[in-house]
């Protein structure tokens, strides 16, 4: 039945739902920011690295117009170039030394005038640029050579190698930026390296410039997207962590509503779903009806009728037998007091109580507002107290079983033979009545020694001048051995099963 699969269902599998609830609201949003983020790097990574070959090109531009002027001069003698040659390095910014070259050899420079030095093509990119790691007269000072040739004339532009490493390092500090010609590159740190290039974790972007024979890479290091998406977007982070805080509170709200036992039985209670069905008790001699066993039913929405053994034990847990009792009480005195008439006077009504019901005095109060519904000293009012589940005598519970005994309640012990109640015990909460579980009667007609414990049972109670009523009598053999024995009372399947009050006002009335 479904109410036992809640009853019984695992407190992780709850636990598991609620922090993937809590989880789903932050990890959807932070997957979200962290593409956004990418996103971002991206677009970054790749502005920069225009601007950085915007501003390369641009250099470059400077080198290729020292060389437009220069080229002609060469194969002239180095003593009427040489003035040309200053010239162009005073005139073009980033621009560091101007050379002539003659059929693969440098015969002119800015620096030195008459010079000789062998020029190897191959060291240039398409024929047309170099990035040296040093020089001659500054060896760990990378420069760039820009070379233009024609025929056996070239020309070669040197610039500034710290230009390029300025312009690695100043366009955007967070942006790690390369340049790469032919094979080599060089960082923001300034060294010429011949490795592959490195490769960059996030965001790496390359950008060939559009007119000369390099590429500029861009990119960041790795953890780049976590520190950007806790620097960018804080408030966004802490507004996901409240998120998934709401949504983890919401649906362990909604499943303690929907799957805690006892917030149904709750529900239950307000609904007034909690209704009584009587069990007649008839008497051992004449068979006529001396009382009825008030029974608690659930008539649950969805479950249909449900039976107390599978809520009155939570019920009993949680504390909410009290007021479920007392609801039973109400609705017991509501619909029978209409209908006092048709009982007998000294007619029983038996209702079921809990050790629950013992820790306070409310209970004497629920007895009077019950009997006060019926006309002075018609009815008897008996509590069941289960076997079972033995009271522990403490002064409130004198206290209480005094003033119910002074109300006129009587006390039965439910399912006696089944627990261990001493007779000291029956004395001590001045019981009235045995009710003999059902497990005794049902033996009557077994074996000699189940049917000598039932005899003791009968006789005991006869001896400690205590009402008895035997439970569970379901054929005729049972109830004329009770009836031979002097059982009192009987109450069984074989007069009447537990009914509906409408039920049990129409029999009553037929009485
Ligand atoms: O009717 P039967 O199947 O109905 O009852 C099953 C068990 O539930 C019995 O042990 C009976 O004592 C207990 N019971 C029935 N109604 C109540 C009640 O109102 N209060 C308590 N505490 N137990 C009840
Ligand atoms: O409160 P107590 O445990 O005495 O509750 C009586 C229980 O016994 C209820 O569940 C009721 O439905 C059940 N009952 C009443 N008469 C008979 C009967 O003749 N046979 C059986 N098997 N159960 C009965
Ligand atoms: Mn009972």
């Amino acid at each position: 039945m479904p109410f036992k699969l809640k009853l019984s269902r695992k407190w992780t599998d709850r636990y598991a739902l609620i922090v993937l609830s809590g989880l789903l609201p932050v990890v959807l949003g932070v997957l979200i920011i962290v593409w956004q983020a990418n996103r971002s790097l991206r677009l970054e990574a790749t502005q920069t690295a225009l601007e950085a070959v915007r501003q390369f090109d641009l250099m470059l531009d400077n080198a290729k117009l020292a060389a437009d002027v220069v080229l002609p001069l060469a194969g002239q003698s180095c003593e009427q170039v040489e003035l040309a040659l200053r010239d162009q390095v005073t005139r073009r910014p980033f621009v560091r030394s101007v050379n002539l070259v003659w059929d693969n050899q440098i015969y002119c420079t800015s620096l030195f005038g008459n010079f000789k030095e062998q020029v190897n093509p191959v060291n240039y990119a398409d024929g047309e640029l170099w990035l040296m790691p040093g020089t001659l007269v500054t060896p760990n000072d990378p420069v760039l050579v820009y070379r233009q040739q024609k025929d056996k004339r070239s020309a070669l532009i040197s610039l500034y190698g710290f230009h390029l490493v300025n312009v690695l390092g100043l366009i955007n500090q967070k942006t790690h930026l390369l340049i790469e010609v032919g094979d080599v590159w060089i960082d923001r740190y300034g060294l010429v390296r011949n490795s592959p290039t490195p490769h960059l974790p996030v965001a790496q972007t390359t950008v060939p410039s559009p007119e000369y024979p390099y590429r500029v890479i861009a990119g960041f290091n790795e953890g780049e997207v976590w520190r950007y998406v806790i620097m960018e977007y804080p408030g966004l982070l802490g507004l996901l962590i409240f998120l998934g805080f709401i949504s983890a509170t919401t649906v362990h709200q909604l499943k303690k509503r929907a799957t805690s036992p006892s917030h149904e039985l709750r529900r239950g209670l307000d609904a007034a779903e909690f209704i009584p069905y009587f069990q007649p008790v008839v008497r051992g001699d004449t068979k006529q009806w001396a009382g009825a066993e008030v029974l608690m039913r659930w008539q649950h929405p969805k479950e249909g009728l449900v039976r107390p053994d599978l809520f009155i034990p939570v019920a009993e847990h949680c504390g909410l037998i009290v007021p479920m009792t007392r609801s039973l009480m109400e609705q017991t005195a509501y619909l029978l007091a209409p209908h006092a008439k048709h009982m007998e006077p000294g007619f029983h009504l038996a209702f079921n109580i809990a050790a629950h019901h013992c820790h306070n005095l409310e209970l004497v109060d629920d007895c009077r507002r019950f009997l006060q519904a019926f006309p002075p000293g018609h009815i008897n009012l008996v509590l069941e107290l289960t076997e079972r589940e033995l009271i522990v005598p403490s002064a409130t519970t004198h206290q209480l079983f005094s003033q119910l005994h002074a109300l006129g309640v009587m006390i039965a012990i439910d399912d006696f033979g089944t627990g261990h109640s001493s007779l000291s015990y029956l004395h001590e909460f001045n019981v009235d009545y045995l009710k003999i579980d059902q497990s005794f009667v049902a033996m009557i007609g077994a074996d000699a020694l189940s049917r000598h414990i039932l005899d003791s049972i009968i006789e005991l109670s006869a001896k400690l001048d205590l009402g008895i009523v035997a439970e569970g009598v379901e054929t005729q053999e049972q109830s004329q051995y009770l009836a031979d024995h002097g059982v009192d009372f009987l109450q069984g399947y074989l007069f009447a099963r537990p009914m509906p009050s409408a039920e049990f006002i129409q029999a009553l009335q037929a009485l």
